[in-house]
């Protein structure tokens, strides 16, 4: 296992950057290692361009017709950016329609009030891409790296179908497990339909959203979900159908070919071999480094002076508690870039970060200095119309857009014009003197260590009209109450997250 200060070494003799920040005990620490990445030499990966969208299979379960989807977890290689030097071994979900994986596909397309049956098939081969730390409850007791169960993350979801931590199987398994870790599935394990997969029910009784899947293991779901077992599932209903299609007047909402996802993530790429990978893989913390005590090991441990209490070193890997990477990657891409045409779009945001929050802002670019921003030009502003609880009553003009939480998402109207820059600034730890509120409220106290941008060279004129700044987007159906109260009941023992 490579020493902190060997593997800095290693890190400079590549000619990566090195910045470590100022901090204290206690805190997670930021800095670069991975290779240097020209910023907008490659396009945004898009719905069905880059970002497959799953097919579905109609069926009638328990009466009611319904889209099934077969999936399976599988390991496969993408290149998430042209300098990188190699494809990046991934960890994610592939429509087994059509056999071709890709980061953050396959995308659900699912209606309000029409069931998805979803058919996971655990392909995972036995040794994970990231290093594990076994001495966490759930991935202790030898249990096996490729353990997977399926969350829909902000679904009202019956709880046998929740994908609960200890609902996870592997490849050979058959049924419920015994509840040692070791079995081949953990001891609520029962979403078994064959060897190695399992099926769970989403109703989709819930409004229009943005949401998300990802994989919830016990002691792993940060792991898989960063390796890329995460991906999207857009609940559409008729009220927003109705602003996309009205009647009469012009449409509020951009149509789905106006509609850009940005799944916003950070990322560290390994510049040297190690025995998880490759150069070019993904990287992740896993060594406390008690060897240089003081404001300058990342990830260091509290001391006994400060008042915590002495447990001895720390296992080797050991479990971070706060990851903050340093490569915007989004939509599965490094430094995308994004052509629009003047006019409305509706961008779906995600923060799939680990720890990582974003202030979204928009800037004209500088003239004296290409691919950076001019701070001193702010751009159109972001229309919100949606969170991830849904339609809001009535739209929001954010000038000052809100930090975006990770696994939070938005959905806001922009009216593109010429050359505008997509500038999220990031928020990390900085010195012990600036608190997390101070941090949130004044821009210039954020530690930008790379800017996450998506270039816009459009003609200035414009011919879709201006956006109203307040619009009654629209009387929302109220939910079913007492289907509700079931569903409550079913997701009171559901997990957190
Ligand atoms: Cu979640």
């Amino acid at each position: 296992m490579p020493t902190r200060r060997q593997f800095i070494k290693t890190t400079v003799m590549a000619g990566a950057s090195i910045a470590l920040f100022k901090g204290v005990e206690g805190q997670a620490w930021a800095f670069t290692q991975s290779p240097l990445l020209r910023k907008f030499i490659s396009p945004l990966p898009g719905l069905g361009t880059g970002i497959p969208i799953a097919n579905a299979l109609s069926v009638t379960r328990y009466g009611i017709a319904s889209d099934m989807y077969n999936l399976a977890a599988v390991q496969f290689r993408q290149q998430m950016h042209p300098d990188l030097p190699g494809p990046t071994k991934l960890w994610g979900y592939m429509d087994r329609t059509t056999n071709t994986p890709a980061y953050l596909g396959p995308i659900i397309v699912a209606e309000r009030g029409r069931p998805v049956i979803l058919r996971m098939l655990n392909s995972l081969p036995n040794k994970h891409p990231l290093p594990i730390d076994a001495t966490l409850m759930g991935a202790d007791m030898g249990a096996a790296a490729n353990r997977i169960t399926v969350h829909l993350h902000g679904g009202l979801t019956p709880w046998t179908s929740d994908g609960g931590p200890f609902t996870w199987f592997t490849p050979s398994a058959t049924g419920p497990g015994s509840g040692a870790s070791n079995a081949a599935a953990g001891i609520d394990f029962l979403n078994g339909v064959s060897a190695g997969q399992a099926e769970y029910y989403y109703p989709n009784d819930l409004s229009a959203r943005l949401v998300w899947y990802h994989d919830h293991a016990m002691g792993i779901t940060r792991l898989n979900a960063y390796a890329g077992m995460a991906s999207a599932y857009l609940i559409n209903d008729s009220v927003v159908t109705s602003l996309t299609n009205p009647t009469s007047g012009p449409a509020i909402v951009p149509p789905l070919q106006y509609t850009i996802p940005l799944v916003l993530q950070d990322k560290m790429f390994k510049i040297a071999p190690d025995q998880w990978g490759k150069p070019g893989d993904l990287w992740y913390p896993y060594i406390y480094e008690i060897d240089n005590p003081g404001p300058t090991g990342r990830w260091d441990i509290g001391t006994p002076s400060n008042g915590f209490p002495n447990l001895g070193a720390p296992p080797v890997p050991s479990c971070v508690p706060e990851f903050f990477a340093d490569t915007p990657v989004i939509n599965g891409e490094a430094y995308p870039y994004v052509e629009v045409e003047p006019r409305r779009y509706l961008f779906l945001l995600l923060n799939g970060s680990q720890a990582r929050f974003y202030n979204l802002n928009l800037f004209f670019e500088s003239l004296m200095n290409a691919k950076e921003p001019d701070f001193s030009k702010p751009g159109p502003a972001f229309i919100q119309i949606a969170n991830e609880g849904g339609l809001l009553p009535d739209t929001v003009v954010l000038n000052n857009p809100p930090t975006l939480m990770p696994y939070a998402s938005d959905d806001s109207v922009i009216r593109m014009v010429r050359r505008t820059l997509f500038l999220p600034r990031q928020r990390e730890p900085t010195s012990s003197s600036t608190s997390l509120a101070a941090n949130r409220e004044t821009g210039s106290s954020f530690t930008t260590m790379r800017q996450l941008r998506s270039r816009v060279e459009t003609p200035e004129t414009t011919t879709s009209p201006a956006i109203p700044t307040r619009h009654r987007l629209a009387a929302q159906p109220q939910p079913d109450r007492a289907k509700a109260r079931t569903h409550a009941r079913y997701c009171s023992s559901g997990s957190a997250d």
